[in-house]
């Protein structure tokens, strides 16, 4: 069975630093897993991408030696066992604000005796090139939990978020965490509310052991946020870096516009 290395990487205290695949596309898929990214998240929450799209880019991934994670539509035990079961090495869950909420993704993630994960499904134990048996043996180690904190009430209840066994990652959504404080959404941002935000989650992930991550915009932003702690780190979308490099191009011989490129 082959290791979950992003897991390895963050237990030993190392940053980890993937990408998200909002496009559907499978050739997308396989060209982004050959960069040499640690990890790419399959992204199902905003986007049309369907469990049949991530399952064949969960696939496509994998072969090219790269992690494949998903962030699931939203916190529900049907959307986590449909990924984990069709070749997802590990799950983003959007929204996670409470110590319940934390608890109920471990429950769906996990098999019996630690959570209710139901056993079926066969592309699982396909995409860590190993058989059903020892995949159902392993699979509560080998399946990275992130869960994403990126709303005032999970700032709040972070330490009890934290402490949830089970948990490897808090993972901060900038942008919703900044809309849920009242102002615009933003990845970067110098507000003392947000900035000491920030500083609670690493206190508290360190304190449980648990990896802090946070979603950027481009990779000086990456660079700031490993010095400064921040160990799962996603630098925008294959989208992102497809946008930004097209509209740099197009500003470099002065035809850009004004208007602004999706930043992930
Ligand atoms: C956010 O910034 O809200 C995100 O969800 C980033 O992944
Ligand atoms: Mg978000």
């Amino acid at each position: 069975m082959k290791p979950n290395t992003v897991k390895e990487k963050l237990k030993r205290g190392e940053p980890s630093v993937g990408t998200w695949l909002n496009l559907a596309d499978p050739m997308s898929a396989r060209l982004m897993a050959r960069v040499g990214f640690d990890w790419l998240t399959v992204e199902m929450e905003h986007t049309p991408v369907t469990f049949e799209h991530a399952a064949t880019n969960f696939a496509l991934i994998a072969a090219g030696g790269t992690v494949p994670l998903v962030r699931v539509p939203w916190n529900t035990g049907e959307n986590i066992k449909r990924v984990l079961d069709t070749g997802a090495w590990g799950i983003v869950v959007p929204m996670v604000n409470t110590r319940a909420e934390a608890e109920a993704v471990v429950y769906a993630a996990k098999y019996h005796p630690i959570g209710n994960r139901s056993v079926g499904g066969s592309l699982h134990a396909a995409n860590f090139d190993t058989d059903p048996p020892t995949y159902y043996a392993a699979a509560n180690e080998q399946i990275l939990i992130v869960l994403m904190i990126e709303h005032v009430e999970a700032i709040r209840n972070i330490e009890e978020i934290c402490a949830v066994p089970g948990i490897d990652v808090v993972f901060i959504g900038p942008n919703d965490l900044t809309k849920s404080m009242g102002k615009p959404p933003v990845f970067e941002n110098s507000d003392p509310e947000f900035v000491e935000a920030l500083e609670r989650v690493l206190e508290a992930a360190k304190k449980h052991g648990v990896a802090p991550g946070i979603h950027v915009a481009d990779a000086p932003a990456a660079r700031r946020r490993i010095d400064q702690g921040f160990q799962f780190v996603a630098i925008t979308s294959e989208v992102g870096f497809l946008l930004s490099k097209a509209k740099e191009a197009l500003d470099f011989v002065g035809q850009g516009s004004t208007r602004e490129v999706a930043r992930y």
